[in-house]
Formats: C-alpha cells, sequence, structure tokens
C-alpha cells in the first residue's frame, strides 16, 4: 500500500509527463505560427500554450492507462479534447460572452489579437480537434468514430459544452434551482471532463461494466470541477486563478457557494470526491492514480 506523500509523487510525476508529451503532440498538429496567415496562427499558439493546467488530457491518459492503452495510442486525442476546451475559454472571453481580459495568467485572446482573429483562432481549433481523432492512426476506424462521434455529444448540443453555456446565460440575474445549476455544470464543465474519462476508457477497451464505473466516476469528477471553480471564484485572488476573481458573484452566477455558502459548498465537494472514488472500487485495475486526481480537484488552488 502507497502512503499519500508517493501517491502525490507519482501524480506530479505523471501530470509532468502528460504535459510535456501534451505539448510536443499540439505542436505538431497547430500550424507554426509563422506559417500564413500567422495572425490566426499566433492566436491560436497564444491561448493553446498559455499554461493551462491540463486536468482533461491528463484525466484521459490516466483512465486509458490504468486500462492498458500505451501513451501514442491516447495523445492525440488528449490533444482535441485540450484544443476543444482551449477553444471554449476563447470564446468564453469574448465582450459578448463573459467579457474577460485575462485567460491562464496573460490576456485573453481578443485582447491581445482583436475579436474576429479570437473567434476565427476559436473555430479552427475546434476543427483541428475533429481532424487529429478522425486522422489518428494508432487507432481503428471504429475507435476513431467513436471518439468523434463523444466528442461532437460533449462539445455541443443538447447535452453538451455549447448548450451548457446557453442554459448558463439564461440563468444569469435568476435564482436557479439545484437541479437547474446542477444541470448547467453538468454540461458546461463536466460533459467534456467526462468526455475525457470515457475516451481513455474506449480506447483502453474498457468492459461494459468497467465503462459504467468511468462514467460514474467522471460524472462525479464533473461535478467537482466545477464546485471546486465556484469556490475558488470566490475564496481565491485574480492572480492565482490566471483569471478575473469574482466574476460570478457579480454577473450573479449560478453557483454552488451562492445557494449554499463556502463551508457547506466544500463539505459538499468532499463528499462528491468520495463518491467519484467509490465509483472506481468496480474497476478490476489500479486505480490510484484516478483516485489521486479527484484529490487533487478537491484541494487546488487555481
Ligand atoms: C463558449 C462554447 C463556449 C463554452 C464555454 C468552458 C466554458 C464553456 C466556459 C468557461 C467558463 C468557466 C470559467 C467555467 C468554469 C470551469 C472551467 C471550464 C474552467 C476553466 O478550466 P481550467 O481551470 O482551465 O481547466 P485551464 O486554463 O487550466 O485549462
Amino acid at each position: 500500500m502507497k502512503d499519500n506523500f508517493s501517491i502525490m509523487t507519482v501524480l506530479q510525476e505523471f501530470l509532468v509527463n502528460v504535459n510535456r508529451d501534451l505539448d510536443a503532440t499540439l505542436d505538431d498538429l497547430i500550424p507554426k505560427a509563422d506559417a500564413a496567415p500567422s495572425r490566426l496562427h499566433e492566436a491560436i499558439r497564444w491561448s493553446v500554450f498559455a499554461g493551462g493546467k491540463r486536468i482533461r488530457p491528463a484525466v484521459l491518459m490516466a483512465v486509458g492507462e490504468a486500462f492498458g492503452a500505451m501513451g501514442r495510442q491516447l495523445l492525440r486525442t488528449a490533444a482535441a479534447v485540450e484544443m476543444i476546451h482551449t477553444y471554449s475559454l476563447i470564446h468564453d472571453d469574448l465582450p459578448s460572452m463573459d467579457n474577460d481580459d485575462l485567460r491562464r495568467g496573460k490576456a485573453a485572446c481578443h485582447k491581445k489579437f482583436g475579436e474576429a482573429t479570437a473567434i476565427l483562432a476559436g473555430d479552427v481549433l475546434q476543427t483541428l480537434a475533429f481532424k487529429a481523432a478522425a486522422n489518428d492512426e494508432s487507432l481503428s476506424a471504429e475507435t476513431r468514430l467513436n471518439l468523434i462521434s463523444l466528442l461532437a455529444d460533449a462539445s455541443g448540443t443538447p447535452n453538451g459544452m455549447v448548450a451548457g453555456q446557453q442554459l448558463d446565460l439564461d440563468a444569469e440575474g435568476k435564482k436557479p434551482s439545484i437541479d437547474e445549476i446542477e444541470r448547467i455544470h453538468r454540461q458546461k464543465t463536466g460533459a467534456l471532463i467526462s468526455a475525457a474519462a470515457v475516451a481513455g476508457a474506449i480506447i483502453g477497451h474498457a468492459s461494459g461494466p468497467e465503462m459504467a464505473a468511468v462514467e460514474k466516476y467522471a460524472e462525479k469528477l464533473g461535478l467537482l470541477f466545477q464546485i471546486t471553480d465556484d469556490l475558488l471564484d470566490v475564496t481565491q485572488a485574480t492572480a492565482t486563478l490566471g483569471k478575473t476573481a469574482g466574476k460570478d458573484a457579480a454577473a450573479e452566477k449560478a453557483t454552488y457557494p451562492r445557494l449554499y455558502g463556502v463551508e457547506q459548498t466544500r463539505t459538499m465537494a468532499d463528499t462528491i470526491r468520495d463518491e467519484a472514488c467509490e465509483a472506481l472500487s468496480a474497476i478490476k485495475h489500479d486505480t490510484t492514480l484516478l483516485a489521486s486526481i479527484a484529490d487533487l480537484i478537491v484541494s487546488r488552488t487555481s
């Protein structure tokens, strides 16, 4: 049995390796900054390589590796998920959406390159993501199609991220019920995190019951991530977050702290972390790393 310190050391090492390999894959997949039209490619690279935490790729790689998949079979899909995530952040920061000047500790894409280029940079990242999944020669055609369908459902509508963003916009200034808040969280943030975990399980050929366990774990992880994000928005400073703090309250956003207060929300986050870890018990492989990712999410400070 490993102690907590060695589990965290293994996790840190895993994250460093994921970041290194993922960045190399993204660098391959995205046109170079000097390729025409260079303003567009500079804008894409500005946002992709701005220092994100790479949580979604880490979840995908950890699940895939738990089921015995090789890193090279996982990296393109992990890059696809990160490209979809980065596109969503670029569009979310636009004046017509969340109107934020700061992302990943740097100027938001539209502040640096202008609104029109930022919209196009997000558009291109989305198409590059699906191209990366379609052209992944390390996977069978059937697996690629399953992954493309999974990513499309998680990104779009009616149950994916874009629909979740619309629900979030619609809820501004209202007092949504807990069910409505959960639905927004599940779609806006949870859907892509869940898809990352499920993609790892698809690539690792998880059995039916194990896939159900991954889905349960992933659903809890997505919710946990958003609840933590809500908590950080009210408890952390802008410099620590790398994005503007306190925006949810200012926009009267639908959040857990707004409904339950900070302390009760922390307790709820701990319960959801425990439920995520319980779901892992149905998996007959080593899931220590997956449990430590849930711990990392609940204890993160940015
Ligand atoms: C505009 C299509 C569209 C969708 C927007 C992602 C999203 C949906 C909105 C972002 C708003 C937001 C701050 C949501 C909270 C959870 C979240 C997705 C945080 C950002 O993800 P991190 O913390 O970011 O993983 P990094 O920069 O580390 O990758």
